[in-house]
């Protein structure tokens, strides 16, 4: 059993199901809700650490872009060997940053870190050796996910890597159906109802938009990437790793 506040949300019949945001009520109990509603977020958080380990280099930036209560930024600034490193870590929800910057202070690993409240939109991304999209592009609007990525390859410095998590959809019909049940029957597995599971569905349905595969390996192809590898999926849920 967590002992992280356990999310209700949904739990209730609500008369009217408002767009999902982050707000004071989801920032609350924000581990609660990603553990149990995303498959492998646990093991894509730790594994960050080792890809962290790997790319983060001396004197440079690390972003973590969308960084929520700073699950990634924290897995990353514990394995990251250099000092001389900063991490970015940037969210617009305040709830969501006031939050993050309380659990750093408990955490002593030397490398700073930058908690900004801001849109990642209006972000300068500037000698970065790692930048992060855990589970976030798929929250900006369709038309401006390349801009973002453009700007992201234009902030990095030769060498430096991209790491895009995002909730995946699939072109071909029995695929799109399989992982769909499969991610359904993970969250009743996790204790959500069907109606906690409906609810919620509709309230993210605007807000959460996902693309397939092959759409982001186009974008990143066309931001300019090199090289890029699908290094983690669970279900409809997967992790890319584009070097420039
Ligand atoms: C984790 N990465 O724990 N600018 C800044 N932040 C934004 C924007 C934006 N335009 N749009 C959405 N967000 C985290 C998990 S959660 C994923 C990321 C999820 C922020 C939003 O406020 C939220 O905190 C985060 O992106 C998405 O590894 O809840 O499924």
């Amino acid at each position: 059993m967590s002992d992280k506040p356990r999310d209700k949300i949904y739990a209730s019949p609500q008369p009217m199901i408002v767009d999902f945001a982050f707000d004071e009520k989801v920032a609350g109990v924000f581990p609660d809700m990603i553990r149990r509603s995303v498959p492998g977020y646990e093991t894509v958080i730790s594994l960050l650490g080792l890809l962290a380990e790997r790319y983060a280099k001396p004197d440079s930036r690390i972003y973590d872009f969308g960084s929520s209560l700073g699950a990634a930024t924290l897995a990353m600034r514990q394995r990251i060997a250099h000092d001389s490193c900063r991490i970015i870590a940037a969210d617009n929800s305040t709830a969501m940053t006031e939050r993050c910057r309380q659990f750093l202070l408990q955490d002593d690993s030397p490398v700073e870190v930058d908690v900004i409240c801001a849109d990642i939109r209006d972000i300068k991304v500037e000698q970065a050796s790692l930048v992060v999209l855990n589970f976030t592009l798929q929250f900006i609007p369709q038309a401006e996910r390349q801009a973002l990525l453009d700007q992201i390859y234009a902030g990095l410095l030769p060498g430096g890597a991209l790491v895009l998590s995002e909730k995946l959809a699939f072109d071909n019909e029995r695929e799109q159906q399989f992982q769909i049940d499969m991610h359904l029957a993970f969250k009743k597995a996790n204790g959500y109802s069907e109606l906690e599971i409906s609810q919620k569905r509709t309230a993210l349905e605007k807000v959460l938009v996902p693309d397939s595969f092959e759409t982001h390996c186009e974008r990143l192809q066309q931001a300019g990437f090199k090289e890029v590898h699908q290094w983690f999926q669970c279900f409809n849920f997967a992790s890319l790793l584009a070097v420039k």
